[in-house]
């Protein structure tokens, strides 16, 4: 193995934080769905297969590392699905908790002086700082639309959903 057992265990842990990540927001989905607000639907499922990216790519990381994917058990989603702009103010404040993760992680590539995973997590530094800023515009979005406007709001989306599912999520 080329990295450490310590790097390797905090990159599984993150690994299981990426799949719950997707596992939230796919409750979420059925959540809108429910709601019959299918455009926010889709875009949380968006957030679903880009969360299962994010967690495949340290996935593959570890194995070209010979590192074991050590895959656990995840918890239960849960969320305050009371209304649309609960659930993305939720989605808010997860996507801040994984930006923290993302920063420990960083800190403990950087304690055991490991180059090649300080770099890999670049990518992600970069990342949370979009989704971070997408998802708080979003909030900002609902907020503005209050609950009259939403479907209105949900037009708009069409094009960012169009959009993300022509790029490469990872
Ligand atoms: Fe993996 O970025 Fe969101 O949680």
């Amino acid at each position: 193995m080329m990295i450490s057992q310590k790097m390797a265990d905090a990159i599984n842990e993150q690994i299981k934080n990426e799949f719950y990540s997707g596992w939230l927001y796919l409750a979420m989905a059925f959540k809108a769905d429910e709601m019959s607000l299918k455009v926010f639907a889709e875009w949380f499922r968006q957030q679903e297969a880009e969360e299962r990216a994010h967690a495949m790519k340290m996935c593959d990381y570890l194995s070209d590392q010979g590192a074991e994917v050590a895959l656990s058990a995840l918890d239960q989603p849960t969320f305050d699905g009371s209304s649309i702009g609960a659930m993305i103010d939720e989605t808010v404040k997860h996507e801040i908790f994984i930006t923290d993760c993302i920063s420990k992680l960083v800190d403990v590539a950087k304690s055991e002086n490991d180059n090649a995973t300080f770099n890999f997590l670049q990518w992600y530094v970069e990342e949370q700082v979009e989704e971070v800023a997408s998802v708080t515009e979003l909030a900002d979005l609902v907020k503005l639309a209050g609950p009259n406007q939403l479907l209105m709001l949900e037009n708009r989306m069409k094009e960012t959903i169009a959009q993300r599912a022509s790029e490469p999520s990872a």
